[in-house]
């Protein structure tokens, strides 16, 4: 029976790649960081299958720790602080978990047994401003946060891993993916929650930044499937997984408002909120997942329309259930 170890387990990816992982016959190994109250609903139907192990990317004898108990061929680093617009807030905390935390668990593979195979999460957000479209993973980088930032040094340090010590490191670059398991601060689930709650009469607006930036979005279920078969590759290397579509935040609004049938969704919208502008916008993000396709054979499943449905859909049964 192969072995897995996920680090952030508790969040929206960890729980989608653990099942895929189950389904295969992995025996999985999941890290959560200590806090005062337990943040496990993404996982909860998982309980009795996965093991938990407490671990922290700032603390490394703890991701030491974790090697030595779970025992896995592979570990996928997918913990990191992953919201764009807190990084400016906490950039230095940012750069911690999600550039040096990198290092700390590679060390930590090096030294407990480099013949672990490591994926890393990296982000179509590296890609930041432009220089190429669409995006492949030949693109030149220029982040536009200190998320972005940390992203790169976390993407560099993992080839560099796979450079001088032969470790099996693969970078996915991934592009924004989704689900009714989108923490509820990111745009897509921020909008089909506030499209459920405004059409069940809970909520009378809904406050957003801006609404022309477009992103490349796909389904996180199907994306878990090219960060398992890029570790079953005889070489590791980097990819791109995208969907090669992109659509604006007033497209997602629009289809959302469509999906409960509002189309005078105008009047329900305070856009350009300052709270939700960022000091530095990535405008426009479309992949190229072609070396993907060719190599992995791997492509989404999921269309744009039927993710923004699934999700606004699913928080329609949410708020239905929530007086
Ligand atoms: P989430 O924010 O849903 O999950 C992040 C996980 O990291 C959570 O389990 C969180 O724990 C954990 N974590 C945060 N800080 C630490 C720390 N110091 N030590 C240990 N664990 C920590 O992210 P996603 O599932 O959306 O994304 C997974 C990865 O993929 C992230 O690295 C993200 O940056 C990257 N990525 C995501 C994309 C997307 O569109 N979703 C696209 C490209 C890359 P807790 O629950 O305690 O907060
Ligand atoms: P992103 O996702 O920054 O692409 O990072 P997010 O959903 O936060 O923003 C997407 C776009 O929507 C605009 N926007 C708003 N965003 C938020 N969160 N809230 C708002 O009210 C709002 N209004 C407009 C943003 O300005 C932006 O242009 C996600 C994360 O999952 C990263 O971890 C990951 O690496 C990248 O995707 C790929």
């Amino acid at each position: 029976m192969k072995r897995a170890l996920i680090t952030g387990i508790t969040g929206q990816d960890a729980s989608y790649l653990a099942e895929f992982l189950l389904n295969k016959g992995y025996k999985v190994y999941g890290t959560t960081r200590r806090s005062s109250t337990i943040n496990n609903e993404r996982i909860e139907h998982l309980q009795d299958k996965i093991t938990i192990i407490q671990g922290d990317l700032l603390d490394q004898s703890s991701l030491s720790s974790a090697l030595l108990e779970a025992e896995p061929d592979e570990v996928y680093n997918l913990a990191a602080q992953s919201f764009v617009q807190t990084s400016w807030n906490q950039p230095v905390l940012t750069g911690e978990f999600t550039a040096l935390g990198v290092t700390r668990l590679l060390e930590a593979i090096r030294v407990v047994n480099p013949k672990i195979k490591f994926y890393q999460a990296s982000s179509s957000e590296m890609f930041g401003k432009v220089t190429e479209t669409p995006q492949k993973e030949t693109t030149r980088f220029h982040p536009r946060s200190p998320y972005g930032v940390a992203k790169v040094y976390a993407h560099y340090i993992t080839v560099n891993y796979r450079e001088s010590f032969g470790i099996f490191a693969c970078c996915g670059i991934l592009f924004n993916h989704e689900s009714p398991r989108r923490g509820i601060e990111f745009v897509t689930r921020k909008i089909s929650r506030g499209v459920a709650r405004i059409s069940l009469g809970k909520q009378k607006k809904l406050e957003l930044g801006a609404l022309e930036p477009k992103r490349d979005w796909g389904f996180a279920g199907d994306y878990v499937e090219a960060m398992w078969l890029m570790l079953q590759q005889p070489v590791a290397s980097d990819f791109v997984v995208a969907t090669g579509e992109n659509h604006s935040v007033r497209e997602f609004l629009k289809l959302a408002f469509k999906t409960v049938g509002i189309d005078d969704w105008n009047r329900y919208i305070i856009s350009n909120n300052p709270s939700h502008m960022r000091p530095a916008e990535v405008d426009y993000l479309i992949g190229d997942a072609s070396r993907a396709r060719k190599i992995l054979g791997w492509r989404p499943k999921t269309s744009f329309k039927e993710l923004v449905e699934m999700m606004v859909k699913a928080d329609l049964e949410i708020e239905k259930k929530e007086k």
